[in-house]
C-alpha cells in the first residue's frame, strides 16, 4: 500500500493535535509545530484522520526530492558505513599519540560498530561522548559527529581542543546504526528509520532510540511503541538491540561526563525528560541543562542564523526509552539530542543536499564545543 507526507491540522476542538500523539495510531511522525503535525502515513490511515476529525494535506515535496536530491552525487557527500570506517581508520593512523578506534560492538547484520577515542590519557575520568545515527534515513547526524572528531585531531596542537585532549577524552561514535544506514541506500528504501531486527511478527525493525533502559516500554502511543512494525517500535524488552548494548556497555566503561546524540531533522535543542511532562526534580540539574541548551542554540544561531529552539523532549512529543533519557536516569550527567537541519519538511526533512553539510556542521561546532567545555572544565565556566 503506498504511503504518503501529509501535513495534519485540527479542524474541531474534538480533535485537537495533541491526541494525534498520544494515541496508539502507528503514525510515524516526521515534525510537529503548534499548529501542525507532518507524518508519513499509509493512504487508508491518511482517510481514517480525516474521519476523525483532521485536515489534511498531502505534501508532495518527497517525491520531487527523492529524483532531486537522492541521486548518485548527491549522495557521494556522505559517508556510507565503509567510508566512514575507512576514514576513521585513516583519521586514528594520522593521529596515533591522541586517537584510537575502538569496535564497540556489532550490529544485528554483523558490521563493526565505530568508537573514536581521542584524547592524550587512557582511562581519564574526565570524558564526553558524541553519538549519531541512531536513525537510518537521518544522514546528516553522521557528518556533524564526524567532522567534529577530524576538526579535533585537526587542531588538537591549539588551545582550547590542545587542553581538552591533555585533560581528559572526547569519544564519537559518528553512525550507531549502520544496517539502517546501509538499508537507506538501497532503492526506495531511503526514507527507512530504524534498525534491521528481523521481529517475531516478520516485520522489520526495533527503533534504536526506544531500545534503552530508563523507563523503557512504559509509553504506548504513535510515537513510542509496541507494535513491531511501526516506526517507533521500543523492541521485546530494553537493550534488546546490539546497537544500543553497544552504546550502553561503553557509557558504562567510561562513565562519560556528558553525552550529545545528533539527529534530524526539526533544528532543536532537547533535553531530559522525555518520557514525561514534567521537568527533571533535580533544580540544579534542570537549570545546568537547560541553560546548556539555550546556550548552545544561541551559539548555532551566531553562525549562519538559523534559529534551534531549546526545549524539554516531551514538548517535541513524549517517547519512552530514548538515549538521553537514559544517560540522564542512570547517570545524572548533561544529555542533549540535537535535531540537525533542515527546519521542516518543504526545505527536504530527512533529505538535505550535500552542499548543506559544511554550513550545517559550521553552526554547530560552537555549539559541540560548549557542551565539551561544560563537561570537561565544570566549575570554570
Ligand atoms: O523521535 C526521536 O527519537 C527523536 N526525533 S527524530 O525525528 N530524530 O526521530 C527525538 C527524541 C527526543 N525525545 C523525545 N522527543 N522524547
Ligand atoms: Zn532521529
Amino acid at each position: 500500500m503506498a504511503a504518503l507526507i501529509a501535513r495534519v491540522t485540527s479542524t474541531t476542538p474534538e480533535a485537537p493535535l495533541a491526541r494525534l500523539l498520544t494515541a496508539p495510531l502507528g503514525l510515524d511522525v516526521w515534525e510537529v509545530t503548534p499548529d501542525h503535525v507532518v507524518l508519513q502515513v499509509e493512504e487508508a490511515q491518511a482517510g481514517r484522520l480525516e474521519a476523525m476529525g483532521y485536515g489534511v494535506e498531502q505534501l508532495r515535496m518527497t517525491e520531487a526530492y527523492l529524483s532531486t536530491f537522492a541521486t548518485g552525487t548527491a549522495e557521494s557527500g556522505y559517508h556510507t558505513a565503509a567510508t566512514l570506517e575507512q576514514d576513521l581508520r585513516r583519521l586514528a593512523e594520522a593521529h596515533p599519540d591522541i586517537a584510537e578506534l575502538h569496535g564497540i560492538g556489532r550490529s544485528v547484520e554483523g558490521r563493526p560498530l565505530w568508537a573514536l577515542r581521542i584524547g592524550e590519557r587512557r582511562g581519564s575520568d574526565r570524558t564526553v561522548a558524541f553519538l549519531g545515527c541512531h536513525h537510518a534515513r537521518e544522514w546528516i547526524s553522521v557528518e556533524v559527529p564526524y567532522r567534529l572528531a577530524e576538526h579535533l585531531l585537526e587542531h588538537s596542537s591549539a588551545d582550547p581542543v590542545q587542553r581538552w585532549l591533555q585533560q581528559g577524552e572526547i569519544w564519537v561514535v559518528p553512525m550507531v546504526n549502520p544496517d539502517g544506514h546501509e538499508h537507506t541506500r538501497t532503492p526506495g528504501n531511503r526514507l527507512w528509520r530504524k534498525n534491521r531486527r528481523r521481529n517475531r511478527d516478520g516485520s522489520v525493525g526495533v527503533d534504536p532510540n526506544r531500545n534503552y533502559g530508563y523507563m523503557w516500554g512504559t509509553l504506548d502511543i504513535s510515537t513510542s511503541s509496541h507494535v513491531p512494525s511501526d516506526q517507533t517500535y521500543v523492541g521485546p524488552r530494553a537493550f534488546s538491540e546490539p546497537e544500543t548494548r553497544a552504546v550502553r556497555d561503553l557509557v558504562a566503561r567510561r562513565l562519560f561526563g556528558g553525552v550529545l546524540t545528533y539527529h534530524s531533522y526539526s533544528q532543536l535543542v532537547l533535553y531530559p525528560w522525555g518520557y514525561i511532562s514534567r521537568p527533571v526534580r533535580d533544580e540544579a540539574d534542570l537549570h545546568a541543562v537547560r541553560d546548556l541548551a539555550e546556550e548552545m542554540a544561541r551559539l548555532v544561531k551566531g553562525v549562519h542564523g538559523n534559529s534551534y529552539t531549546p526545549q524539554q523532549s516531551s514538548q517535541l512529543y513524549p517517547t519512552a526509552g530514548d538515549t538521553t533519557d537514559w544517560t540522564y536516569g542512570e547517570y545524572a550527567v548533561p544529555s542533549i539530542t540535537v535535531e540537525l537541519r533542515p527546519a521542516s519538511a518543504l526545505d527536504g526533512g530527512f533529505i538535505l543536499p550535500a552542499e548543506q553539510i559544511e554550513p550545517c556542521w559550521e553552526e554547530n561546532r560552537p555549539a559541540a564545543f560548549e557542551f565539551v567545555r561544560r563537561v570537561l572544565e565544570p566549575g570554570e565556566s
